[in-house]
């Protein structure tokens, strides 16, 4: 700037003037994003430029000069590139699982007095990478489940968690065992494979399977998928489903023949015999105890509840029953509780051959008389048969030798007519000799209605008997009235 000065003589004289304004630091620094990631993948490594900033200031000097800076606790440097342009990287492996967002305030401050500052926060969102396979809640898991389980029933779950997000995050389940004892596992357990819950495909028994150990895998749905195994012990428990077998004495064999022998003189404490039982289940279930349920004589014997074993609970005495038939019930622990039952006989004497014929003759008395009776009828029948052809053969054989039908006589009452039939000779050759060989008579007499004799036929009354002979049968023409009247009744002894 000029400045002149002028008299009142009209002199002038000019002079120039420079005027220097002083910066004062009245603008404060300017944040400008030229380019900014908004999202970047978790996995991103150290260094990753995520925006570049200018920073400006309208100020001079001091005051114009900018320092940039973020927060040191997060993750990521500011990096003065060039002039006033920063750059804003990471400074450290970043995980989504752990933050997944970031609100990065960049503060920029000049040097200013007053110090002037500004800032301006930008987010940033990490996007998820499938960089976490599932995690088994346990690695070793224990299932239970009780035998006689219905088919389908659902009876444990496992369970995995992913920390990834979406498909990365999505876990399936599934069964990596192939066999158990040979059959495909598909046919003992199946699994949701999205809830995790095993399933039992068969009804378990205890006493064949007790447990058995299968391979789970969960999987994530991430590209590419990551997965984790777990193993499940499956433990199967046991339910009271098995009665006592008694082993000793044998239940196989008739009761009757279960023969325990207590020798004569025995004292207190004899032992007579021990029953034996096993159970198939377990625990308490198979928690066997012996009771005796029926005896005789209640204060003469004793069972160990425990071992099974019968005692005597005194001396042998003369009054004592020689035999005496006992049952003895074998009970299990189990809940419902199951029991069996075998009967023992009980005989006072040394050794089996003293008992033998009477055991022998309680073996034909025990036989069923359903039995004997089907002998009885069997043995009548073939005696009625047999009695009945001898008839019809004596009739024919006389028929033969009558020339006339009206020569015979009439029947007489008083000549109380017998027919004794001599069997043919070849009936004569059966199992009895000649004189135990059955007889037949005939009588018109029904209180006389013996017929057929097992007795030496040198004692019957030949007089009064229709004999085989021809001479005999001429003089007792009975024939055909003797067949319809006669028959009243067979007995034989
Ligand atoms: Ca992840
Ligand atoms: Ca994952
Ligand atoms: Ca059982
Ligand atoms: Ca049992």
């Amino acid at each position: 700037m000029t400045v002149e000065a002028k008299d009142g003589g009209g002199l002038v004289s000019y002079c120039k003037l420079l005027i220097k304004v002083s910066d004062v630091n009245d603008n404060a620094p300017d944040i400008l994003i030229t380019s900014f990631s908004y999202t970047i993948p978790e996995d991103s490594p150290v260094g990753t430029v995520i925006a570049l900033v200018n920073l400006d200031d309208l100020d001079s000097g001091e005051n114009g000069e900018v320092v940039g800076q973020i927060p040191e606790s997060l993750p990521f440097h500011l990096i003065s590139s060039s002039g006033n342009y920063y750059k804003l990287v990471t400074s450290m492996n970043l995980d989504r699982e752990k933050t997944s967002e970031y609100n990065i305030t960049i503060k920029a401050e000049d040097k200013g007095s007053p110090q002037l500052t500004n800032s301006k926060t930008i987010q940033l969102i990490l996007t998820d990478v499938n960089d976490n396979a599932p995690v088994f809640d346990h690695i070793n898991y224990v299932a239970y489940i009780q035998e006689n389980n219905p088919s389908g029933s659902s009876f444990f779950r496992v369970h995995a968690t992913d920390p990834d997000i979406n498909e990365n995050g999505k876990v399936i389940y599934m069964i990596l065992t192939n066999n158990i004892e040979d059959i495909p596992i598909s046919s003992y357990i199946s699994i949701n494979t999205v809830s995790g819950v095993l399933y039992a495909q068969r009804s378990f028994d205890y006493e064949k399977l007790r447990e058995f150990y299968i391979q789970v895998m969960a999987k994530d749905s991430g590209s590419p998928s990551r997965s984790a195994n777990a193993t499940v012990k499956i433990c199967i428990t046991d339910q009271n489903d098995n009665a006592p077998k008694i082993l000793y004495p044998s239940q196989d064999s008739e009761a009757a023949s279960v023969f325990e022998f207590i020798p004569h003189f025995s004292t207190k404490g004899y032992l007579v015999t021990k029953v034996v039982a096993v159970d198939a289940d377990s625990g308490h279930n198979a928690w066997l105890s012996y009771h005796l349920l029926q005896v005789p004589d209640p204060s003469f014997l004793i069972i160990g509840q425990n071992t099974g074993e019968i005692r005597i609970t005194r001396d042998l005495q003369e009054t004592d029953a020689l035999r005496q038939r006992i049952v003895v019930m074998v009970k299990d622990n189990g809940y419902p509780m199951l029991s069996s039952t075998v009967t023992l006989n009980l005989v006072v004497a040394e050794n089996f051959q003293q008992v033998l014929p009477e055991i022998t003759n309680q073996h034909i008395d025990t036989e069923s008389p359903s039995n004997a009776t089907f002998y009885l009828v069997i043995s009548i029948a073939l005696i009625s048969i047999l009695f009945i052809f001898t008839v019809l053969l004596a009739v024919i054989s006389k028929c033969r030798k009558q020339s006339s039908p009206t020569a015979l006589h009439p029947l007489s009452r008083d000549l109380y007519p017998q027919v004794a039939l001599r069997c043919p000779s070849v009936f004569s050759d059966g199992t009895l000799p000649f004189p135990y060989t059955y007889d037949v008579c005939v009588t018109l007499d029904s209180r006389q209605n013996e017929v057929a004799y097992l007795k030496p036929v040198q004692n019957v009354p030949t007089d009064n008997l229709i004999d085989t002979d021809d001479s005999v049968s001429a003089n007792n023409p009975l024939k055909d009235n003797l067949i319809s009247a006669s028959i009243a009744q067979v007995s034989f002894f």
